[in-house]
């Protein structure tokens, strides 16, 4: 990998009431770095423990205030140049879909690398080459990722993201990760629960452009 002399990378995963799947995340992050930060706001299970126990820094928020916040912690918890973002119910990751990752923001080819599941066709897709998908897998530098605005006020980060990759013209691409899948929230919650956590975070996603909008 033609890596920046130097350069160092930190894994950062925000996980909220992810006991069953974390400790496999991480096991992963930490082929690539010892540096590896979980983000728990207000788990009421052991998702603490158990990432702390797979060898974690673990940062634990007291209150539940979303993902936003949570990998705004953990951008305060490293001062690694490189930072992957990774959600912690993936199943089916591997280094090597850490590095493919990382590969074309450390040759520095691009600013942001977005990781999506295998999915027929998508990548090519029109629509989601003009606007970048909701994915939580993702690389880039962390100073970039720092002067996100509104990045540690959303509940769900990655429109504000978006934005600020508009805004700054910043160059991103999908890096497909074949074989990589997430538990879906009706599975991990139930199904009620999880349809209804799912349909309050599109409200909060579709809304964000409204609610951030300048007077
Ligand atoms: N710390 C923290 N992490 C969260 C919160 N909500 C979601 N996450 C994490 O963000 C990632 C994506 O969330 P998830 O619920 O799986 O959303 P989905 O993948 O879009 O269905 C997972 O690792 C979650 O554990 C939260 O309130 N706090
Ligand atoms: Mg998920």
């Amino acid at each position: 990998m033609s890596a920046p002399a130097h350069a160092t990378v930190a894994v950062i995963i925000p996980a909220f009431n992810e006991e069953e799947t974390v400790a496999v995340v991480v096991n992963v992050a930490r082929q690539l770095t010892s540096d590896v930060i979980v983000a728990s706001d207000g788990s009421s299970d052991n998702t603490a423990q158990v990432a702390r126990g797979a060898g974690a820094q673990v940062v634990e928020l007291s209150e539940n205030s979303g993902k936003g916040p949570a990998l705004g912690a953990a951008l305060q918890a490293t001062d690694a140049d490189f930072i992957v973002m990774l959600d912690a119910d993936l199943t089916g990751l591997t280094l090597e879909h850490l590095e493919a990752l990382l590969e074309p923001v450390l040759a520095g080819t691009l600013d942001m690398s977005i990781g999506v599941f295998d999915g027929g066709g998508f990548v090519t897709d029109w629509g989601n080459k003009l606007t970048p998908n909701l994915s939580g897998q993702r690389v880039a530098r962390r100073s970039w990722l720092l002067g996100v605005p509104h990045l540690s006020e959303e509940r769900w980060p990655e429109p504000a993201i978006t934005a600020h990759l508009k805004a700054t013209g910043a160059r991103w691409d999908y890096v497909v990760l074949p074989n990589v899948a997430q538990v879906v929230k009706e599975k991990k919650r139930g199904f009620w629960k999880g349809a209804r956590a799912r349909t309050k975070m599109y409200a909060q996603l579709l809304t964000y452009r409204a609610r951030r909008k300048k007077p």
